[in-house]
């Protein structure tokens, strides 16, 4: 046992009555929902970067987290960090982490140096993993935050950094293969813009594409099983990212031949940050086929930064698992807390009653969402708006042309009679489940 645990006991569902502020209330991970465990629809993963190498700084001020592997720049401490990320995995009794190559082991003088350190942290990691059931829900580059980045990686003016992004990205690709990944994530933090005037768009997203086909081609290669994902998000740090939502992402991916192979990892932060609601951009994702996985962190609604705080208000869950449930539940996919602590809450207590708190919400959640989804009223609501389209009438419409409907209509045979929304009635039926 590291010294930063120490004093916390496994967490254990204690029931909705319980006080204790390390317990449990909702999520009980072998409770039977709609046929399937709770652990087993959630899929929670922990975000390594944030609940162990973010420090606490912000834009306004350094460090106010310390921690045991500060400062993180050998391998002896990045291996205590792992350590403590492993503790905290069995104490929460997560099935999943996630981690970006730069949170996991020490950045070094050369490309091959920071690679051996890369390697052998995975190493310690399938060490740890053998004894435990933790497992690795997605992997990915971190390749925003380093000044080589600082004009991007696959979009970037010079083609050298297109070409170590690519080195990098097979790197992590072969790590998150070796663990048994269930997915691989890219996030475009600096694949944008800051200004116009010094770039050439059509370019650069060529080049994004290009970049896209070749990790999805190395996927086929090693036979790595799991899905390739891109998360959205509209901006910050780049002024305008070309990832922007959902619906920009899909047209992207049909524009580069890549719409079979590549899905989608949403947050809800970047949803925000879009102007969207979390549940829009899931169901824009399911319509198209290609929900991958979620990042459940928001962000907070008046300060418009992506605050990657931990999820606390249930109906807003709620909707969004019902969504996931209608799309028919994760396959790789899970739920990954990109969130971190607020910068105030300096104790390893924070670190676990934040991850038991978000976990509890997506608990109280789905169960609403299942509940939702049970009693069909929702579903009946949809099916009875769209009785029209189910007829042969409705179908003899889409078959048609706009001469023979401007013909029928004309005759005053089709003659559009408006219906109830029902909105009022449906928010208050949701309100009875959340
Ligand atoms: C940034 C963000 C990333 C991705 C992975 O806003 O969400 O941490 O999830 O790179
Ligand atoms: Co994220």
């Amino acid at each position: 046992m590291t010294e930063f645990f120490a004093d916390i006991a496994p967490v254990r569902y204690e029931g909705p009555d319980s006080a204790n502020p390390l317990a449990f209330r909702h999520y009980n991970p072998d409770e039977i929902v709609m046929g399937k465990r709770m652990e087993d629809h959630l899929r929670f993963a922990v975000a390594y970067w944030h609940s162990f190498a973010w420090e606490g700084n912000d834009p306004f001020g350094g460090q106010t987290l310390i921690r045991p592997w500060q400062p993180q720049d050998d391998m002896a401490r990045a291996k205590v960090k792992a350590d403590a990320a492993f503790e905290m995995f069995d104490i929460l009794g997560v099935p999943y982490f996630c981690w970006h190559d730069a949170d996991i082991r020490p950045e070094a003088a050369t490309f091959a140096e920071s690679l051996r350190n890369f390697e052998e942290i995975i190493d310690y990691f399938l060490a740890k993993m053998e004894s435990r059931k933790t497992r690795l829900l997605w992997g990915t580059a971190n390749m925003f935050s380093h000044r080589r980045w600082m004009a991007g990686a696959s979009t970037n003016p010079d083609p050298d950094v297109f070409a170590y992004a690519a080195a990098t990205v097979k790197t992590c690709m072969d790590a998150t293969h070796r663990m048994g990944g269930q997915n691989y994530v890219l996030w475009g933090g600096r694949e944008g813009y800051e200004t116009l005037l010094n770039t050439d768009m059509g370019r650069e997203l060529d080049h994004m594409g290009r970049f896209l086909n070749m990790v999805v081609d190395y996927k086929h290669k090693i036979g790595f099983k799991g899905a390739i994902l891109v998360e959205p998000k509209p901006q910050e740090p780049s002024k305008h990212q070309y990832d922007f939502d959902a619906a920009t992402c899909i047209g992207f991916l049909r524009k580069y031949g890549l719409e079979g192979e590549v899905k989608l990892n949403l947050e809800q932060g970047h949803a925000i940050l879009a102007g969207h609601s979390f549940e829009h951009e899931i169901a824009v994702a399911a319509a198209e086929g290609m929900l991958g996985s979620i990042d459940m962190n928001r962000n907070d609604y008046q300060s418009g930064w992506d605050t990657d705080q931990f999820p606390n208000n249930v109906p807003e869950v709620a909707l969004c698992y019902y969504h996931i449930l209608r799309a028919g539940g994760f396959t790789t996919g899970g739920t990954n807390f990109d969130a971190k602590l607020r910068r105030q809450s300096l104790d390893a207590t924070d670190l676990i009653a934040a991850h038991v708190g978000g976990m509890d919400i997506c608990a109280r959640g789905l169960k609403a969402a299942a509940a939702m989804i049970e009693d069909g009223g929702l579903e009946t609501a949809l099916r009875d708006r769209y009785a029209g389209w189910d007829s042969d009438h409705g179908q003899g419409i889409l078959e048609s042309d706009l001469d023979s409907l401007f013909a029928r209509v004309l005759a005053g045979e089709i003659d559009p009679q408006p219906r109830s929304g029902r909105q009022e009635m449906l928010e208050n039926h949701v309100n009875r489940f959340v």
